[in-house]
């Protein structure tokens, strides 16, 4: 099966050029001008349209079994409405309880994501701290295509991992090549905010932002950052939403640490003004942590991008239905944390973004799919339009609009944080693995499809 794309313009991290693209199977076999179509080659007119690399979400969560309830989309829907969208694969959690094995977890949500339509790959979070963590971690690196894993500072009682958590998994990511990954909210200061605020009997969703304001965030950055440092790995600190944060990537890597930090699409255009509303279930809608901010963070997280301080877009898609979010409605601290965007992130982003003058194409390729792709050690197979890469590729329409809404949305969930706001640049074509999945409009993901991409480590400082 050959699929010709032609007369577009290529765009990459480092150019954007005229050219046709080739892919034969599942890869892309040659990019060039005025090539010729294989014979009897599908062929896709991209005339005034560009030709990206798939997106890649850094951050998501399908399926996710969190705070009593488990997450609306699964990996099958969830993964498809990022084909809707123009992301092509998806970094997903293995969250182990305290105390189960990361190996056993990590087979469950193989499991799980076995019906993905998209490709996928796993983040394991270390979650608890013993002998076996460290012997699972090295199996999971030598054996299963894992190089990062995460760590909630956040979530007392729940998932939170400790300094000496912090400290000792940091340590063994960067003996087995590892990437640490970080959730930074300082989780006993959370909760000692949480409290104080129950005891005020305020209880309603407007508490959320105010038991995580953004020095809460901004202490964890630094401490993730502060044993990363002393320790010699690199970190990498994910849904940054504050100016404070970025304020700690930045200067660590003004002094040469190596530093990486994610910023969420609803982060980027999405204020804390949603948290008064007074449609209480609305508000609750939009918990998620860290939360969203006030407008100049998102001015802030903006200048990351553009200055190479924040690399990557992600979502962070954790879709709960009303009925779900509810859950905490007479206690704020039980409404289960979470948002979607899978589906919207690469337009809301190109539309915020390019459109504004803040991002050139390139510039958008870099943060929607190359730099997760080098930072993750799955480039060159993804993150870029060139032969021998993987054919997932997006049609892009510049020009085409959509109004995002949950009434047409493919994610479940049955709301959407960018509710209303019409966006111009739009997928036309996502191709996945060399199959079209998505044309104008028109949703063609099959279940099953995707498939796991194992990343390899970086340099082992000794063997796993
Ligand atoms: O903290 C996370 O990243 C997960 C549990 C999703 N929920 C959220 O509010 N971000
Ligand atoms: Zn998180
Ligand atoms: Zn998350």
């Amino acid at each position: 099966m050959s699929i010709f794309i032609r007369g577009g313009t290529v765009v990459n991290a480092d150019r954007a050029f005229k050219a046709d693209v080739v892919c034969f199977g599942d890869q892309i076999i040659a990019v060039g001008e005025d090539l010729e179509p294989p014979p009897h080659a599908t062929v896709i007119d991209a005339t005034g349209q560009y030709i990206m690399p798939g997106g890649i979400d850094t951050h998501t969560h399908m399926q996710l079994p969190f705070m009593g309830t488990v997450t609306a989309d699964d990996f099958f829907t969830g993964t498809a409405a990022g084909l809707a969208g123009g992301t092509t694969t998806i970094m997903d959690f293995v969250i182990p309880d305290p105390q189960q094995s990361l190996l056993e977890a990590y087979h469950l949500w193989r499991g799980w994501a076995a019906k993905s339509a998209g490709d996928y790959t796993f983040h394991v979070a270390v979650t608890w701290w013993a002998d076996s963590v460290h012997a699972d971690m090295g199996t999971l690196v030598r054996d299963h295509g894992v190089n990062s894993f995460k760590h909630f500072m956040a979530y007392k009682n729940a998932i939170m991992a400790d300094d000496e958590t912090l400290v000792r998994s940091f340590t063994r990511a960067l003996e087995l090549g590892a990437i640490p990954t970080v959730h930074a909210e300082n989780g006993e200061l959370v909760y000692q905010l949480q409290q104080d605020l129950l005891k005020k009997g305020i209880r309603g969703p407007a508490a959320h932002p105010l038991s995580r304001p953004p020095e809460v965030e901004a202490e964890a950055a630094n401490r993730a950052i502060a044993i990363a440092n002393v320790l010699g790995t690199p970190v990498y600190i994910v849904h940054v939403s504050c100016a404070e944060s970025l304020d700690a990537i930045a200067r660590a890597r003004a002094k040469g640490q190596r530093v990486y930090g994610e910023a969420l699409a609803g982060h980027l255009v999405i204020d804390d003004s949603v948290y008064q509303s007074t449609d209480l279930e609305y508000a609750r809608a939009h918990v998620m942590s860290p939360p969203f901010r006030g407008k100049h963070h998102q001015a802030a997280l903006w200048q990351g991008l553009r200055g190479g301080n924040l690399h990557t877009t992600a979502t962070d898609h954790c879709t709960f239905c009303a009925e779900q979010k509810a859950a905490g409605k007479d206690d704020f601290t039980k409404i289960p944390n979470g948002c979607g965007g899978v589906e919207d992130r690469m337009s809301v982003v190109w539309d915020a973004g390019v459109n504004a003058g803040l991002l050139t194409p390139s510039e958008f390729v870099r943060v929607t799919s190359t730099n997760a792709a080098q930072i993750f050690n799955m480039y060159p197979r993804k993150g870029v339009v060139a032969a021998g890469a993987d054919a997932d590729l997006v049609v892009w329409d510049p020009q085409g609009t959509r109004t995002i809404s949950a009434k047409t949305q493919f994610a479940k969930g049955g709301f959407n944080v960018f509710e209303g706001r019409t966006v111009r640049g739009i997928p036309s074509y996502t191709l996945a693995a060399g199959k079209v999945v998505f044309e104008r409009g028109q949703l063609r993901a099959v279940e099953g499809a995707g498939r796991h991409v194992d990343r390899p480590a970086f340099t082992a400082t000794s063997a796993a």
